[in-house]
């Protein structure tokens, strides 16, 4: 606080060296009794934030919100996950109006899927693998992922 009304009154002193700030707080890895509160947003046609931050074997409880007015879905996993459900979904294009089309993959390129609505909230509690490997987070409802609804997953540190 002393910091901000310092930086008010006098605009051109610094508060503090700014290459010594972490982007991010550091993260505490969640645990099975207390898991790691991470959000993740969904917006028409876009994720928040822009990298996913995980801790390898850590427990999370994922808060997935969808701000847009579209469908939308979260899918982590490698890129085995990401093709296989962007193929599964791209069957689905031309189907009438109304709920997503029940889709689905085989069991080993399944990831986790999280499906929400527009303006709702889903909590997912999950322990994230171990094995470290490039993982994404996408949405293949037909079309989102071309207007660019991927991110990457960041392995931030070990337990
Ligand atoms: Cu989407």
């Amino acid at each position: 606080m002393a910091c901000l009304t310092m930086a008010i009154g006098v605009a051109a002193v610094a508060c503090g060296d700014a290459t010594t700030v972490p982007a991010t707080p550091a993260i505490q890895p969640g645990t099975a009794g207390s898991p790691r509160e991470v959000n993740l947003i969904t917006k028409d046609y876009s994720f928040l934030p822009d990298v996913l931050d995980l801790v390898p074997g850590e427990t999370v409880l994922l808060h997935v919100v969808n701000g847009g007015l579209a469908v939308h879905e979260a899918i982590l996993g490698d890129d085995a996950v990401q093709a296989a459900w962007e193929s599964a979904e791209a069957a689905t294009v031309g189907s009438p109006p109304g709920p997503t089309p029940v889709v689905s993959v085989a069991p080993q390129v399944r990831g986790l899927r999280i499906v929400v609505r527009s303006g709702e909230r889903v909590d997912v509690a999950w322990t994230v693998p171990s094995a470290i490997a490039p993982w994404s987070v996408g949405c293949h409802i037909p079309g989102h992922l071309a207007r660019g609804m991927v991110i990457p997953i960041r392995w931030v540190d070990r337990l």
